[in-house]
């Protein structure tokens, strides 16, 4: 047996995937839920109560009880620990933690008879981490922008414009409102290092991937950038732990967890990610050409990328690809919520829905819909605001079509900045069972669509993270693709190929949505000569 764990540190719960790199299965893939599990630590589904909606922190300490709890359930569960060789992990991205200039100590001389709440709660400089739901550092993130010379010039050094999560605008707003805490803050930690650090039992580096996400990291030469950390807060460059490769090796694996779970000793504790870097191993992104379109809540974009494109309107980000490449990522809000309320406005269950996509043609006869009925935030958009272009709402499949053309054309052109052509998608998440939006998805992108069944994708990204490093490690390096065969190989028989006919409807279709957005959300001419076009196609 070759086993390897995978940890996702999340914004609800713990998981836990343990493959054999052998026989390459999965396992164990087994969830800790925080509200069910640990009610005490006061969070609701992650998140401690505020009275600002805006303010979104979580207990760090609940993260590392999970840490206890997991390591004590997984021999329960059938995992012999002494023969883990290798553990990395995947942290929600942007939350951050906040430790004093004891932590060091603390964390080489962890005791298994106390726990490890206990025993980190005296090195946190700051009680709560704000988390990646906070979106109260407006004020820092213009702040920060200004002093940079605008939100373009961030993003072409980042990788992203300055957002209210990243962790940059975050330190700020610290910095500013809490003095006395941040003189008393030693090192500064993402929740991906902090939990690597405690794995270890001594600092962890961040990786490039994560290090993406905190809009203080030169996104091409993966350093901290100087202007970054100068219009951000005092002091922060002695602050923060150095950047590494998502495959670098922290160290082996704390006595801590040796003495009281029964790790190896000589288990290898490998730099821990974000969940999106993660992920991406997860779902087999390793190569150019083929990006995952997530069917969720939100709807969200991503995929590999060989060179470090960014969005010169703001949309989406540019994180670091465990690979040592780069990945882009950008979210649509609108997504399965918005797909509903189209459908409960008809009163359709999902087969009326899927009925009504089925009795309708691609391009809708040139009806259009902006389906913003969230604040959107690619297009952004504050108001929420469902736009209908020749469509009357008594229309029902022609309203059902036109939510989901529009959520494609949207991906489509808002995914143009990333200049990468896309042959093949994996298409996840509950919506992604739905062949009808699978097969306008094909159409739209011209692309071979897959559902692909994903269990914990950031978990099992980190598993096979752990895979990659642990043999370089070895002086046996193993390719992507070696890495990667059998677990993340899509499903054969679910394949959706492109439409000949409704790929070339399509082509002007998305001139014709482009032009409908363009009009309702910067105020561009008429978009009727664009639908004249359309429709002389469909004649
Ligand atoms: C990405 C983001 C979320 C979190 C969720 O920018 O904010 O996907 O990483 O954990």
């Amino acid at each position: 047996m070759s086993l390897y764990l995978g940890l996702d540190s999340s914004t609800q719960s713990l998981s836990a995937v343990v493959i054999d790199l052998w026989t390459r299965e999965v396992l164990l893939d087994y969830t800790i839920n925080f509200n069910e599990r640990l009610p005490e630590f006061g969070c609701e589904d992650g998140v401690l109560p505020n009275d600002d909606p805006q303010v979104a922190h979580s207990d760090p300490l609940l993260w590392l009880a999970a840490l206890d709890l997991m390591c004590k359930e997984l021999p329960e569960k059938g995992i012999d620990l002494s023969q883990i060789l290798a553990v990395a992990g995947s942290g929600q991205q942007h939350g951050s933690v906040y430790l004093k200039a004891n932590a060091s100590d603390v964390l080489r001389s962890l005791s298994p008879r106390s726990t490890l709440p206990r025993q980190l709660k005296k090195a946190l400089s700051r009680p709560t981490s704000p988390i990646w739901m906070d979106s109260s550092t407006r004020p820092q993130c213009d702040e920060i922008e200004a002093a940079l010379g605008g939100a373009a010039a961030v993003a072409e050094l980042t990788g992203s414009a300055c957002f209210e999560r990243f962790t940059g605008p975050q330190i700020r707003k610290f910095a500013q409102t809490e003095k006395r805490r941040y003189a008393n803050t030693a090192t500064i930690h993402l929740v991906s290092s902090f939990m690597a650090s405690v794995l270890a039992g001594k600092h962890a580096p961040i990786d490039h991937g994560d290090g993406a996400g905190m809009n203080l990291m030169d996104i091409t030469r993966r350093r901290w950038s100087a202007a970054m950390l100068k219009a951000t807060a005092p002091g922060l460059r002695a602050k923060l732990p150095r950047l590494a490769r998502s495959d670098a090796i922290v160290g082996r694996i704390s006595p801590y967890f040796v003495e009281k779970y029964g790790f190896s000793p000589k288990c290898r504790v490998v730099a821990w990610s974000g969940d999106n870097p993660n992920s991406l191993i997860g779902v087999g992104l390793i190569e150019p050409g083929k990006v995952c379109i997530s069917l969720g809540t939100s709807d969200t974009y991503f995929g590999f990328m060989p060179e470090p494109h960014v969005s010169a309107e703001g949309e989406g980000h540019v994180f670091g690809s465990p690979t040592g490449d780069y990945m882009s990522l950008i979210c649509f809000l609108n997504g399965s919520l918005t797909r509903e309320e189209i459908r409960d406005a008809y009163g359709l269950s999902w087969d009326g829905f899927s009925k009504a996509l089925r009795r309708s043609k691609p391009g809708n006869g040139g009806k259009v819909m902006l389906p913003y009925v969230f604040p959107e935030i690619v297009p952004n958009v504050l108001e929420p605001k469902v736009y209908r272009y020749w469509l009357r709402e008594n229309d029902v499949k022609g309203n059902v079509r036109a939510v989901v053309e529009a959520q494609m054309a949207s991906m489509a052109i808002h995914s143009r900045w990333m200049g990468v052509k896309t042959r093949t998608i994996y298409a996840t998440g509950g919506a992604s069972a739905n062949r009808e939006i699978l097969q306008i998805m094909a159409d739209v992108h011209n692309a071979d669509v897959y559902q692909f069944e994903v269990g914990n994708s950031a978990a099992l990204g980190a598993a096979l993270r752990a895979v990659h490093a642990d043999m370089k490690a070895s002086d046996c390096e193993w390719s992507w693709p070696e890495v990667v065969r059998g677990f993340t190989d899509p499903i054969r028989e679910s394949r959706v190929r492109p439409d000949k006919a409704a790929v070339r409807v399509y082509r002007e279709f998305l001139k014709l949505y482009k032009a409908c957005e363009d009009h309702a959300l910067r105020g561009g001419p008429d978009p009727a000569k664009a639908r004249e076009r359309l429709l002389k196609k469909l004649a």
